[in-house]
């Protein structure tokens, strides 16, 4: 059987191919987008079909509805989730939030692949009624999640989690597998107590998290507590958290503490609270593996021993290329990047801002004024990559990772504005862009081979737009 994914775009072309000229175009921009990401079964919140329906007679749209409401009926009882067999080719698919909270309750299913099809909103699960999937109560009883959850650049909101004796808590309990291109809007974990605590995941084993966010995450926990990730064993890359994350120990606002794992081209700009160790990006690093590498953290931290901008403490392992810029405060063991350095550890090319931190002094890494770490130099001097991994308006902003600017943000990170739109239209109506001229330096955005006006539609959308965060 076709995948349910597969069908619906097949009715959407059948419907396309029956539109005039707009729709045809404007249907060669979604294949051109790659997928029917995020809107198949939510018209609300899928604005191209809707405007498509919505310019051509309603009575275009009814047929479509039957059809698939026809196709839904048929869909056979036993059908897992929304559709799909759980391989690689082939992954469960994900629409809704009861199908979301049901992977947990199918621990067979842990080691398959799912695919997130819909933004869904989770406010609804709260408490116990949230299901976390992967656990660890102990060496002989535990459950990692090992496959891959794919969220399809589309986002879970609002859920609730709560534990006052669980450890290991989050989204996902305890993972080994692969969670990539998944964006979490408010959630919000309280367990005061227990141990490896984050938002998407409390425990990250030998796994990869790409491209994940967390956006106004509430993370509250007791040791091991990160604003993303609690602990994490495994590779965190191109991933951010916002919010706010309190903890006792080992306390960061991206990631609590790091074993013998990564976080790479990262940021946070959560405010952080806690005890001991504790750190804008993450609490501790605790294994000789451990590495903190292009990484960022802009959020104010506030603790009492071992506190720092970036990192609380670099017990072992390496802090490398990394700045912060955040306030600190702590009573012992207190530095402007870094509180504390052990034998093991190493922190190097690394700067923290002097003025903004309220910290002269740092255990590891270089302290700069404000303006000196806006400076192109700073960086370069250090050797740091801004070809392929940094970006920085000289003068105006700190460093920012090249994944997090707008297509639209042309000329410096610093948002989308006069600058920008000046550079667009000295492109304005260039034909021939193709992937040898970058698409007419990036101002093609649709790949049609012309700047045209669907290219400024796009570009008045992201009006203003500022680094993604
Ligand atoms: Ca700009
Ligand atoms: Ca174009």
């Amino acid at each position: 059987m076709a995948n349910l994914c597969e069908t619906i775009g097949l009715f959407w072309h059948l419907f396309f191919n029956t539109s005039i000229a707009t729709a045809k175009r404007i249907s060669a921009r979604l294949r051109l987008s790659g997928s029917f990401v995020c809107w198949p079964l939510h018209f609300s919140t899928s604005k191209q079909p809707q405007s498509i329906t919505g310019k051509q007679s309603g009575q275009s749209t009814i047929p479509l509805l039957a059809l698939l409401a026809i196709f839904f009926s048929a869909l056979p009882a036993q059908a897992k989730y929304g559709g799909g067999s759980g391989t690689a080719g082939d992954p469960y698919l994900i629409y809704s939030a009861e199908q979301m909270n049901a992977i947990c309750t199918n621990s067979s299913d842990w080691d398959k692949h799912f695919k997130l099809m819909a933004d869904i909103d989770m406010v609804n699960y709260t408490g116990a009624s949230l299901n976390i999937i992967g656990y660890f109560a102990s060496y002989d009883n535990n459950k990692p999640f090992s496959g891959v959850f794919d969220g399809n650049d589309c986002t879970i909101s609002n859920f609730t989690c709560t534990s006052y004796n669980t450890n290991y808590i989050g989204l996902f309990g305890y993972v080994t597998g692969v969670i990539k291109n998944l964006g979490l809007i408010k959630p919000h974990i309280e367990a005061g107590t227990v141990y490896d605590v984050g938002s998407l995941a409390g425990h990250l084993e030998n796994g990869t998290i790409t491209d994940c966010y967390a956006k106004g995450a509430y993370v509250y926990g007791g040791n091991s507590v990160g604003g993303l990730v609690g602990f994490n064993a495994g590779r965190i890359v191109n991933c951010y958290s916002t919010g706010m994350v309190w903890g006792d120990r080992f306390v960061g606002g991206l990631v609590g503490q790091v074993g013998a794992g990564t976080v790479t081209k990262s940021y946070s700009n959560a405010g952080v609270s806690g005890n001991l160790n504790v750190g804008g990006c993450v609490g501790k690093t605790m294994d000789e593996t451990s590495a903190v590498t292009n990484c960022y953290a802009t959020g104010r931290v506030t603790g009492n021993g071992y506190v720092g901008g970036m990192a609380g403490q670099v017990e072992r392992g390496a802090v490398f290329q990394c700045y912060s810029v955040g306030s600190v405060t702590g009573n012992q063991y207190t530095g402007g990047l870094v509180g504390y350095i052990r034998v093991l550890g190493m922190v190097a090319h690394s700067f923290g801002d002097t003025q903004t931190s309220g910290q002269l002094t740092s255990a590891g890494g270089t302290g700069k004024t404000t303006a000196e770490m806006k400076m192109f130099s700073t960086y370069s001097a250090a050797g740091w990559d801004f070809w392929d991994i940094w970006e920085i308006c000289e003068g105006m902003n700190y460093p920012v990772l090249q994944w997090q600017i707008p297509d639209e943000d042309f000329r410096c990170p610093d948002g989308v504005s006069f600058i920008d739109f000046a550079f667009f239209a000295a492109h304005w109506h260039h034909r021939h862009c193709n992937p040898s001229n970058n698409y007419c330096d990036g101002t093609d955005f649709d790949h049609s081979g012309s700047v045209d006006f669907l290219d400024l539609a796009i570009f008045a959308d992201n009006w203003l737009a500022g680094v993604h965060n």
